[in-house]
């Protein structure tokens, strides 16, 4: 009798992701409005009929169930808006005990990391390089090398994106170039939530 396991395999991709995937989230800088420091550039990039691709997500996402693990790969593409590097919007989990889990692939980055409190942590990704999110805590991904990054992210599938609070009130820092390497900064704009 043949078994009634169900399971999944799919393969890393490189810079085109997961092979197979089930869906694919692209995102470009008018997807992104607001998000970078130097706003009025971004608005004359646009304005110019410029609408670069920043990062790509291949996921292959399970129902939103409790006990139920999603499997996404993103790349993000190398750029600058300014002196700022391309980054992933960066969410907390609508469910607040989910955690995730981050492999590097492909690439150099940097994962921005902030609590409701806004203290901050980050963490180098790049292949081999494995990191833990912990629960509570909001994750944005930044691409600081010269060629795609790529990056695998295992997650509860019922964990939920809240873009909300980072869309409205940003990450505590940012990472800019500075005399051609990446550095970790302040956010002037950053206000911390009350
Ligand atoms: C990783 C995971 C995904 C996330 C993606 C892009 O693959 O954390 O859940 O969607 O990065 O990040 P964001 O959703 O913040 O744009
Ligand atoms: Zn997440």
């Amino acid at each position: 009798m043949a078994s009634s396991i169900t399971y999944l395999t799919t393969t890393i991709d490189g810079a085109r992701g997961l092979k197979p995937y089930k869906r694919k989230l692209t995102r470009r800088l008018s997807d992104l409005r607001g998000y970078f420091l130097n706003k009025g550039l971004v608005e004359e990039i646009l304005s110019k009929g410029e609408n670069p691709i920043i990062y790509e997500v291949y996921e292959i996402p399970q129902e939103p169930t409790d006990g139920l693990l999603s499997i996404g790969c993103t790349v993000i593409y190398p750029g600058k808006v300014g002196d700022e590097y391309y980054f992933t919007k960066g969410h907390f989990h609508t469910k607040e005990s989910a955690s995730e889990v981050y492999i590097g692939v492909e690439g150099e980055g940097i994962i921005l990391m902030q609590n409701k409190e806004g203290e901050t942590a980050y963490s180098r990704i790049e292949p081999n390089v494995i990191v833990y999110i912990p629960p509570g805590v909001a994750h944005r991904t930044i691409n600081v090398g010269s060629g795609k990054l790529v990056f695998l992210a295992v997650y509860p599938s019922d964990a939920g994106h809240d873009y909300g609070s980072i869309e409205k009130l940003g990450f505590a820092k940012l990472v800019v170039e500075r005399d051609g390497k990446p550095e970790v900064v302040d956010n002037p704009n950053y206000v911390k939530a009350s």
